[in-house]
């Protein structure tokens, strides 16, 4: 960590994304430097990391051999052109990505964020709907407090309603989106995938009533939603939307971006679950967020059946991006999955989950608590929302803990835990109980 002492940079030309912009700018809150498990704030404070920056940094921070592999990179190739050329890098990154992923599932298209993932998913599935001749396949069908990222595709089958309203007129049209599964009359307090639920995977049959298959490309969910408040799919619910999907040729897209590379202690959610969708979509955890990286993981017959409806010279897909396959990011992604594998990150994970969900549960009890889900290393604690303020007790929870030391996420009034699938046993005692302390002090 750097030695010198920063100073607190003028903040005004900053237009700062999804932030209060002028409540953070009378009190900025810098992070300056990172290591492992912590950050180190701008006035010299260390910061314990329970959300593994915006659940993403899942080997810890600044990886020596991340960070050597992304040096070294930029010395010999910074960048090459993805489109009618390659470099080897990106075909290395695809070949060990694949092997992470459910059997069948072996083709990958990259791009740089999970936002260009889920577009491309979308993208993809409208390709190969009309490689088949069945292009008036264009609908999809979302979630309600689903998050897909921030591209017009993604708020459109998105269904997290501030992040869709200003662009309202502008959403992709032919989208309808499903219930959410978050009832705290039904399941309050469910450890792990709650028992109550299922049946809400039903409403993709009401929808291919109302729109009948063949206008419907495919549904795209998350298979536990984060954003959205850390919502835990219930028992059956993933496998009954498998169901419907297949029973009406729908593709069935999960996007991974959150739950793939060890959240739940497994490569994807996909593999934890037991359910193998069409289409993956992949980010944050897949270089470490070192780089940014984004990608997306298709059945092998789907690549096919849009690779061979073209003509043998011809580009079967157009779509792409400047930094599809960056070396840069293939560098930092190659280190990044060798670093899992040799250190076990997901099994580490796995054998972490019973404890970390005792302790999440251990708040059960505690002032302004109405709910805790969790599953692997994922929690969230639903807080009572201030009367007609809602938001704000999470905030200052978030604040009242950044000054214990702890980083925590808030999404409205739930409080996001990720940590690092580095952490410690003592520091998941640390991050809880420091939630629990900061829980007592508030009105
Ligand atoms: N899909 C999912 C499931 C995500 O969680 C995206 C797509 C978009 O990824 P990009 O790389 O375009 O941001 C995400 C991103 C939070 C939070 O604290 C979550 C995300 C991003 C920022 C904050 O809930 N998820």
């Amino acid at each position: 960590m750097s030695s010198t002492v920063p100073l607190m940079p003028n903040t005004d030309a900053l237009w700062m994304p999804f932030t209060a912009n002028r409540q953070f700018k009378a009190a900025p809150r810098l992070l300056v430097s990172a290591s492992g498990m912590y950050y180190r704030s701008l006035d010299g404070h260390e910061v314990l990391d329970g959300t593994a920056g915006l659940w993403c940094v899942n080997a810890g921070h600044c990886r020596a051999e991340i960070a050597e592999a992304i040096a070294r990179q930029s010395r010999e190739l910074d960048y090459a052109p993805g489109f009618q050329m390659g470099h080897p890098l990106a075909f290395e990154a695809a070949a060990r990505l694949v092997r992470l992923m459910p059997a069948g599932m072996d083709r990958i298209f990259f791009t740089s964020s999970g936002s260009e993932s889920a577009d491309t998913a979308l993208k993809i599935a409208l390709a190969y709907h009309r490689a088949r001749g069945e292009a008036q396949r264009m609908r999809f069908i979302g979630r309600e407090r689903g998050y897909h990222g921030v591209g017009f595709g993604g708020i459109s089958v998105g269904g997290i309603g501030a992040n869709r309203k200003t662009f309202a007129a502008n959403l992709m049209p032919g989208v309808d989106h499903l219930p959410h599964t978050h009832d705290l009359s039904q399941a309050a307090f469910s450890r792990g995938q709650p028992a109550w639920g299922a049946h809400l995977a039903d409403h993709l049959e009401r929808l291919v009533m109302l729109h009948d298959a063949s206008t419907i490309a495919g549904v795209i969910v998350e298979p536990l939603a984060g954003s959205g408040g850390v919502l835990v799919p219930p028992r059956g619910y993933l496998e009954r939307l498998r169901a419907l999907c297949d029973r009406y040729g729908l593709l069935l897209i999960f996007d991974e971006v959150i739950t793939a590379f060890g959240r739940l202690g497994a490569a994807t959610a996909s593999e934890y679950f037991g359910v193998t969708p069409d289409i993956i979509t992949l980010a944050k955890a897949i270089s470490n967020a070192a780089v940014p990286l984004g990608a997306v993981v298709v059945k092998r017959a789907l690549y096919d059946t849009v690779i061979s409806a073209a003509s043998p010279d011809a580009i079967e897909l157009f779509h792409g991006y400047t930094y599809s396959a960056h070396p840069l990011a293939m560098a930092a992604a190659i280190a990044t999955l060798q670093l899992y594998e040799r250190e076990q990150l997901f099994a580490r994970a796995r054998s972490l989950a019973a404890q970390f969900e005792n302790a999440a549960h251990a708040l059960r009890g505690a002032a302004h608590v109405r709910d805790i889900r969790n599953l692997g290393l994922m929690a969230g604690i639903e807080l009572e929302p201030l009367p007609s303020q809602p938001g704000a007790r999470g905030y200052e929870v978030f604040l009242r803990c950044l000054e214990r030391g702890v980083l925590v996420r808030y999404t409205g009034d739930t409080l996001a835990f990720s940590p690092p699938l580095i952490i410690e046993p003592a520091q998941i005692e640390q991050l809880f109980g420091t939630l629990a302390e900061t829980l007592q002090s508030i009105s």
